[in-house]
């Protein structure tokens, strides 16, 4: 590890507690507080005041609220292949209500949420998994005899700050799926004001820890967008940091599953992939902990969009995506993607690119932030304004 101010903190009480705590060697704790300051794209010498905030005991308040949903958004934050992505998230946070992972039921858990509520009132953080029933009064979802819809307009009233983590939250994802017969939608449209969007199905639990790490290190939460989506995550399309993109640009397709263009690695664009029209950072975060390619179309599926409304589950899994930067790559991914690397520590890629060299990482990650991020908001503004003008 070069760098020096990380270095200076791996002797600080807080930093060995903190690597003890989590079972990990302390450089490896600090390296992945690196990691995490990289993809955030802060800029150099942030990764020490994360490592601090992260190792500190001040854990925020965190009441989970479960709606219409898989809980594939628990259960991806929890089911990490390497232990050490879910025990950070549940160090960092003090999960003081969670319907799927509490031991207690009915009066008892709901009085803890409630006690919850009023001990850290103004700064609890408020997260949503789920779509939100709205037809017929909410009648859908009901828990505790209270509608979703009043749960979360209870829950968000006093708290720092609201995240819908998964897509069915961010927008209604896949119950709001036509003809969404219960009126299925996200958190924002019930508040009737914005909240944070952490969309995919599920999301990546990398996504949330590093927005929650943010609020931690810096008490506020990290910059968004219109869509209420964390820029470090959602700035960039799938398509653009894609390690089959080399294919796609010099033509070459796979046209059926199993065809040898499949088997060697091809473009899936024909195969429907919406990495095209798709805004996340799955080639780059990766999901699981185990290795190269632990993404859709690492693993051979075209993306579905899981991440974009109007987009995941509306369009057919067949259907050509729209291309919505046609612009070539600055910088090309390999064409073949070295294979069985192992499990590493975190989010593979990102680690791999921040081992020895945090800032570099972070300058890679954050060089192109917001490009192509900016060119989608111009789009959206045209198209509200040519909707406007009509
Ligand atoms: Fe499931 Fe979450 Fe999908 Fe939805 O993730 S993985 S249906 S986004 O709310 O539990
Ligand atoms: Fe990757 Fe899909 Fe783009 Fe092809 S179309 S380069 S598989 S994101
Ligand atoms: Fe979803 Fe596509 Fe990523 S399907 S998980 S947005 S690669």
């Amino acid at each position: 590890m070069a760098n020096t101010r990380l270095l200076q903190l791996e002797a600080k009480t807080t930093i060995v507690d903190a690597s003890k705590r989590l079972g990990m060697p302390r450089r490896d704790f600090l390296q992945f507080c690196a990691t995490l300051a990289a993809g955030l794209g802060l800029p150099p010498g942030a990764e020490a005041a994360v490592a601090e905030a992260v190792a500190s005991k001040k854990r925020p308040s965190v009441i989970w609220l479960h709606f219409q949903e898989c809980t594939g958004c628990t259960e991806s934050l929890l089911r990490a292949e390497h232990p050490t992505l879910e025990r950070l998230i549940l160090d960092v946070i003090s999960l003081d209500y969670h319907e799927t992972l509490f031991a207690a039921a009915g009066h008892q858990v709901e009085q803890a949420r409630k006690t919850a509520m009023a001990a850290n009132k103004g700064a609890y953080l408020l997260v949503v998994e789920g779509a939100i029933p709205t037809r017929d009064g909410g009648i859908y979802c009901k828990v505790g005899g209270q509608t979703a819809i009043e749960l979360t307009r209870e829950c968000a009233a006093d708290a720092a700050a609201v995240i819908a983590i998964g897509s069915c939250a961010s927008w209604g994802g896949m119950p709001s799926t036509a003809p969404n017969p219960t009126g299925s939608s996200g958190v924002a449209d019930v508040l009737g004001k914005p909240v944070v969007t952490i969309p995919g199905c599920p999301p990546n639990p990398y996504n949330f820890l590093a927005t929650v790490v943010h609020f931690l290190t810096f008490a506020a939460l990290p910059p968004l967008d219109e869509l209420g989506r964390p820029k470090f995550a959602y700035s960039r399309l799938i398509h653009e940091n894609c390690e089959r993109r080399a294919h796609f640009d010099a033509g070459r397709f796979a046209m059926q599953f199993g065809d040898e263009g499949h088997r060697k690695g091809y473009c899936l664009y024909k195969l429907g992939c919406k990495g095209p029209e798709t805004y996340a950072n799955c080639p780059t975060a990766l999901f699981g902990d185990a290795g190269a390619g632990t993404w859709p179309v690492g693993c051979g599926h075209p993306c579905i969009g899981c991440t974009e409304q109007g987009v995941g589950f509306s369009k057919p899994i067949h259907m050509l995506s729209k291309v919505k930067n046609a612009e070539p790559p600055q910088q090309y991914p390999r064409i073949v993607e070295e294979q069985g690397v192992g499990a590493t520590l975190g989010s593979a890629s990102l680690l791999a690119a921040v081992a020895g060299a945090a800032a570099g990482a972070g300058a890679m990650v954050a060089r192109n932030l917001g490009l192509s991020h900016q060119a989608a908001e111009a789009e959206r503004a045209r198209a509200a304004r040519e909707k406007t003008e009509v």
